[in-house]
């Protein structure tokens, strides 16, 4: 049944006749499109100095914001408004023609994604040490969605060392290389930025698909994979100057094309994992130099049903996935591709926002969920729930650190989401309800490198960065920041510390 509606999707995208009939039907869409927005966003809708606006890319886009963003422009972009040169019968004929898919799909290959590749500044390998006088690698890099730019922090004084205009709409953790030197974005929109945090510069972009998931880089840090919705593919890439090294198509082994749900790099493995978010498929793709023979080549495992999210035990033997069509989650031992466990959990855990830590001996990990006031936790010994807190709405983020006794956790949805909570990892209590801006959302954590400081967004478009004393609770210094999203410390990013995303 599943395998049938992923094949019938990956039809749907080949050759969505309905779409091309519905095109010849409203040709002064087209026209609209061509003469007052192809400039920017590509003639083929696939993206130029604007986004791509396809209705996979727009997806987060409710259709009424779509037509006000053309009839009044978007402030800190190039985006101007067009409410004085079209009527709302045009918006919104643009509005249906851009949530309309492609006749077939476009085609984003080698050829493509070199020519895309832009070098602004060449790498200066002369320069050995950060041409600035923070600790390079206390540093924060701050993705501010408001008006798509990225700061850079001292995590020492908290002043800003930088702030640059990124590509439309980051998404995910940056990467970085093992010495915490360069930095990997990656946009919604298949940008991917390298940037040098010695020099402050950005060195290397190019584009590596249409409609991109995630990104993850390889234990040595020569390799970038990125997770592709739009083509259906994994793309590897080299990490020094971002050139092709492969593309793997995403089809199954009986044949289904698929989006990738996910890549990340499971370091003690030497490889990458991912998951088929249209086929139930694990694959593990090796980057291990000393085994010429099968670098890059996909091992694939069956699993019982598609894996939307996942998470690793420490060791990266076993995998926990979430499945929206199981209703929970399944373990899978990573080296036989046996699935050794099933767990009933509420909503759709979001396991890419765990963190682990120790409770009496035992690993444990802790899980939001989407759609559900709960977090899980888990024990990663016997995989039980040990623990199910209720919290005021479901959350997004959680984040803690070696140096402190307390995770903390968001309620990005719903009235409570100014609240954050601080759970005690040592008696799984939330012991505290924290309210920094009443009536604004309060989201992500990330800690410094020593675990002394918390930073958290006020996800708003005029909105900041708060740093506050881990053990006080205390506001120490407030940043202003254009929507902050996400916030990410060096330190805690290169050595895997166990509160924070991988
Ligand atoms: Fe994310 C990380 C998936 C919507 C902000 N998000 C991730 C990752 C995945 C994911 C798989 C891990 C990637 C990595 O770090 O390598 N996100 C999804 C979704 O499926 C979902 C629900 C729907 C979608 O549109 O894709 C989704 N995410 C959002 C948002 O709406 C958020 C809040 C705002 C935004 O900017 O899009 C959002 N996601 C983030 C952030 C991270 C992230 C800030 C990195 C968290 C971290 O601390 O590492």
């Amino acid at each position: 049944m599943k395998r049938l509606a992923a094949f019938t999707m990956a039809l749907m995208m080949l050759v969505p006749l309905a779409a091309v009939a519905k095109d010849a039907a409203r040709p002064h869409a087209a026209a609209l499109y061509q003469k007052h927005c192809a400039e920017c966003h590509g003639k083929e809708r696939l993206g130029g100095i604007g986004p791509a606006l396809l209705p996979g890319n727009l997806r987060r886009l409710r259709k009424k914001k779509a037509a006000k963003v053309i009839a009044q422009g978007r402030i800190s972009t190039q985006m101007p408004a067009f409410g004085d040169k079209l009527s709302e019968k045009q918006i919104a004929a643009l509005v249906k023609y851009i949530y309309t898919p492609l006749p077939q799909m476009p085609v984003w290959g080698k050829k493509e994604i070199e020519a895309s590749r832009h070098i602004p500044v060449d790498t200066d390998f002369s320069v050995t040490r950060p041409q600035h006088d923070a600790d390079p690698l206390n540093l924060f890099v701050v993705v501010e969605s408001g008006d798509h730019h990225v700061s850079i922090l001292d995590g020492d004084t908290f002043e800003r060392l930088t702030r640059f205009k990124s590509r439309y709409a980051l998404h995910g953790g940056p990467k970085f290389t093992p010495d915490g030197r360069y930095v990997f974005f990656q946009s919604r929109d298949g940008w991917i930025t390298k940037y040098d945090l010695y020099t402050l510069d950005v060195v290397a972009e190019m584009r590596a698909g249409i409609n991109t998931r995630n990104i993850a880089i390889s234990a040595d840090g020569s390799v970038i994979a990125v997770a592709n919705y739009l083509p259906h593919n994994l793309v590897l890439l080299s990490a020094d100057d971002l050139s092709v090294i492969r593309i793997i198509p995403a089809v199954s082994a009986d044949g289904a094309s698929s989006r990738v749900a996910a890549v990340y790099q499971a370091r003690p493995r030497h490889s990458f994992v991912a998951t088929l978010k249209d086929a139930p498929e694990f694959w593990e793709i090796s980057t291990d130099p000393k085994r010429k023979e099968a670098l890059y080549e996909v091992r694939r495992v069956k699993l019982p049903a598609i894996v939307d999210d996942f998470f690793f035990d420490q060791s990266y033997r076993h995998m926990l996935g979430a499945s929206r069509d199981l209703k929970g989650a399944i373990v899978l031992n990573v080296d036989t591709g046996e699935v050794i466990r099933r767990l009933d959990l509420p909503g759709l855990p979001h396991l890419g926002s765990g963190i682990t830590w120790k409770w009496q001996g035992r690993p444990v990990m802790a899980t939001p969920h989407l759609g559900e006031g709960r977090i899980s936790i888990i024990a990663m010994d016997t995989w039980e729930v040990v623990k199910t807190l209720k919290t005021p709405g479901p959350g997004f983020f959680l984040r803690s650190h070696e140096n402190t006794p307390y995770a903390w956790a968001d309620v990005f949805f719903g009235p409570d989401r100014d609240k954050m909570l601080v759970i005690d990892k040592r008696t799984l209590e939330i012991v505290k309800v924290l309210n920094y801006a009443p009536g604004k959302t309060v989201a992500h954590v990330e800690f410094d490198r020593y675990g002394k400081y918390a930073l958290i967004s006020v996800w708003e478009q005029d909105g900041a960065v708060l740093v506050v004393d881990a053990n006080t609770f205390e506001v120490k210094k407030r940043i202003p920041m254009k929507k902050p999203v996400g916030k990410y410390n060096v330190f805690n990013k290169i050595t895997f510390s166990e509160g924070t995303s991988h």
